[in-house]
């Protein structure tokens, strides 16, 4: 049966709904709050990026911007160790893509091309960012193409991003991954050096004795046995004359990520205690004097450290077998030596008995 309502209670529902009308009014009028509205009125820069071992400067900035972060995916062949070449897939033809910089708050305006010479689609999944898919969804790209997302950074931490086309874990094997930084509003407290190192796992048919080009193996991804394992996209990226450089007494910072696609990484530094930590990311609680860090796949450490002593440290995941997969680097510490704190003692020998 129809309710009939007299025209003044009729007259009392629409006075009741009015606020409502006016705040509809108000949005039409003035628009639906979005991320693209409110960074219309924020200043436009370009992303501070750098490739591996380096990492942009500190964000100087005190207030947010519409940072502009520009990733093309490339296809192409490259050595993950001496005279051993595969096919990789990288950010602007880098394995790990670029370490980019940005400040809570901040909107994020990511174009994504993927190259014209390409075979297959490709996207980013932002671990920084909130949101369905993590921009992958809308960022999905055909080659030749392009796509945008604009997105808000509402937690500072140190994040993974990745590919997450499909088949993901192929996109993720083949190099498609990086980091960024999120600071918090306040900035990072200040150091000597900062560096950028990134574990991951490369899946090959078995390990060439010789010099060679050498083919992804699905199967071994999908057994888990990976044929390398690296430090910065390649075995030897971080040893000899690419070692890392700092002097005794500076404090050291490491951004460190691990893409895995499967292992976790026990991140340790010979010969030194990680006076700071931030675990998994995050920025917000630090933990003291660590020796190995554990970093899950797809996640990531910041890890500090005051250099006393000369010489050359060791970087190993200790899960310590994978050194002979590629999972070692180096550390080179110049200054003068520091007996305080680490010297050798000389052992005399007896004096010899006649016999
Ligand atoms: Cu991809």
């Amino acid at each position: 049966m129809k309710t009939i309502i007299p025209p003044s209670q009729r007259l009392q529902q629409i006075f009741m709904l009015s606020p409502l009308f006016g705040l509809l009014g108000i949005l039409v009028v003035f628009g639906f709050p979005s991320v693209a509205r409110s960074a219309e009125k924020l200043p436009v820069v370009e992303a501070s990026m750098t490739y591996a071992p380096n990492v942009p400067p500190p964000i100087t900035r005190k207030s947010p911007a519409r940072v502009v972060v520009t990733l093309e995916a490339k296809e192409y062949l490259d050595e993950i160790a001496p005279g051993v070449k595969t096919e990789v897939w990288g950010y602007n033809g880098h394995v790990p893509g670029p370490f980019i910089r940005v400040r809570e708050g901040d909107s994020l305006e990511v174009h994504f091309k993927n190259a014209p010479k390409n075979e297959t689609s490709h996207t980013v999944d932002f671990h920084a960012v909130t949101g369905p898919c993590g921009a992958a969804c809308w960022l999905l790209t055909e080659p030749g193409k392009e796509s945008a997302v604009l997105a808000r950074t509402m937690n500072p931490g140190l994040y993974i991003y990745h590919c997450a086309a499909q088949p993901i874990p192929v996109h993720i094997a083949k190099g498609l991954y990086g980091l960024i930084l999120v600071e918090p509003k306040e900035g990072m407290s200040k150091v000597d050096r900062e560096y950028y190192i990134l574990q991951s796992e490369f899946y090959t048919e078995g390990v060439p004795d010789k010099d060679g080009i050498v083919a992804f193996s699905s199967k071994n991804g999908m057994d888990e046995h990976p044929s390398y394992v690296v430090f910065n996209g390649k075995v030897g990226a971080l040893t000899e004359g690419n070692a890392l450089k700092a002097k005794t007494g500076e404090t050291i910072r490491f951004y460190v990520g691990n893409i895995g696609p499967h292992l976790i990484s026990s991140f340790h530094l010979i010969g030194e205690i990680f006076d700071r930590v931030w675990r998994e990311g995050s920025l917000s609680n630090e933990e003291r004097n660590i020796q190995t860090t554990l970093i899950p796949a797809g996640g990531a450490s910041t890890v500090e450290f005051k250099v006393d002593v000369p010489g050359n440290f060791t970087i190993v995941d200790h899960s310590i077998f994978r050194i002979n997969k590629g999972a070692v680097g180096t550390l080179h510490v110049d200054g003068p030596p520091n007996p305080d704190v680490y010297q050798k003692l000389e052992i005399k020998e007896p004096a010899q008995k006649n016999k």
